[in-house]
């Protein structure tokens, strides 16, 4: 990861609060000194409680505090006093947040949505007070319930990458050298087709400790998907990804010709591809002057939002990471 403000995983220590015992308290006044049961329950324990924040981008406030104990709740009273329930915890997460337990890894829970609260860890219940076991035959218990402890238990809370951007392109397009710039990953580089033989990960910091995650994948020739080339098995690997960034060289022979050969590819592969989100993002710029680019950008596909880019000079990079985030978080 390029920043170290990037956490996407911390474990913490959740201790949720005791239940407050039951109270075996009898009435008692002036002149009736053998009055009833009046123990009131005892208060619930605190929970640790997880809630969505969508301003949130990562776990890097939890990795200060990772010990989190809720208040236990107090005892129940006489004259049917209830006791005060434990203060819960509530510990704000980013969406995306999935907390497991730490032993055996088992899912507990899973944050999607601004505002939404899921207990995580909770509280014991207060214990019930002496009033609630009289009956018939006993009309003076002196039994309450004691509260039920809270739990003590390691969590782990682990943030699931927002989505994906993968790059589609002819081989030599430019698509590792991208990921190269944009992220810490070091695929390798060269000036010959099918550099890339398997698909590299990275992760792309954007502004504010936010981040995506860019797959880039083996190269797409014509015929791909009757397997020449290295095929399009590698397709597999976007998937899963919420947008497709189509890399075209400023030195291609028909832009908008290669465009359509790369669709056609996906297309055979899975139509479903198709219809995700698509950019593109025209590279080496750098090779060409303003004016070629002026007449270059008559000739592009109209269908989907394009960027000038050059890895080399890093020219575009940024309002193109701009034009992935917008893609990535339209609500649509
Ligand atoms: N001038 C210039 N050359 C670039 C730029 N980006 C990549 N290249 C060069 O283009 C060639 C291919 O780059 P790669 O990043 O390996 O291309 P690729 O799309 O990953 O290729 P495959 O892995 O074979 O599919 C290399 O020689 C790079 O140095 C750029 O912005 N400007
Ligand atoms: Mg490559």
């Amino acid at each position: 990861m390029a920043s170290n403000n990037f956490i996407d995983y911390v474990k913490i220590n959740c201790r949720s609060g005791n239940g407050g015992a039951g109270s075996a308290h009898f009435f008692r006044a002036k002149g009736l000194p053998n009055g009833g049961p009046d123990g009131g329950d005892g208060g619930r324990g605190g929970h640790i409680i997880l809630e969505g924040n969508s301003q949130l981008w990562t776990l890097l406030h939890l990795q200060y505090q990772k010990h989190q104990f809720a208040e236990n709740g107090t005892n129940g009273g006489e004259a049917l006093c209830t006791g005060a329930q434990g203060k819960d915890i509530i510990i704000q997460v980013p969406l995306g947040t999935i907390a497991r337990n730490a032993e055996t890894g088992e899912k507990k829970v899973e944050i999607t949505e601004h505002g939404q609260r899921i207990i995580l860890t909770p509280g014991g219940r207060g214990g019930l007070g002496n009033d609630h076991f009289k009956s018939a035959t006993n009309q003076a218990p002196t039994y309450a319930q004691p509260g039920e402890p809270g739990i003590d238990e390691l969590v782990i809370l682990e943030l699931k990458l927002l989505a994906d951007v993968g790059l589609v392109g002819f081989p030599n397009a430019g698509k590792s050298t991208l990921l190269s710039v944009v992220s810490a990953a070091k695929p390798k580089i060269a000036d010959y087709a099918f550099t890339t033989l398997t698909p590299n990960l990275g992760v792309v910091a954007y502004r504010d400790y936010k981040s995506f995650v860019m797959a880039d994948i083996p190269g797409i020739i014509e015929g791909a998907a009757e397997g020449r080339g290295l095929g399009i098995r590698f397709l597999k690997h976007i998937e899963r990804n919420s947008i497709l960034l189509f890399l075209i060289s400023v030195d291609s022979n028909d832009i908008a010709d290669e465009y359509e050969i790369l669709l056609s590819e996906l297309r055979q592969f899975n139509p479903e591809l198709l219809e995700k989100k698509r950019l593109l993002a025209i590279t080496k710029a750098d090779l060409i002057d303003d004016e070629l680019e002026a007449e270059m950008r008559a000739t592009l596909p109209t269908d989907l939002p394009t960027v000038f880019i050059s890895s080399l000079t890093n020219k575009n990079i940024m309002p193109l990471k701009d034009m992935i985030w917008q893609a990535l978080n339209a609500k649509d």
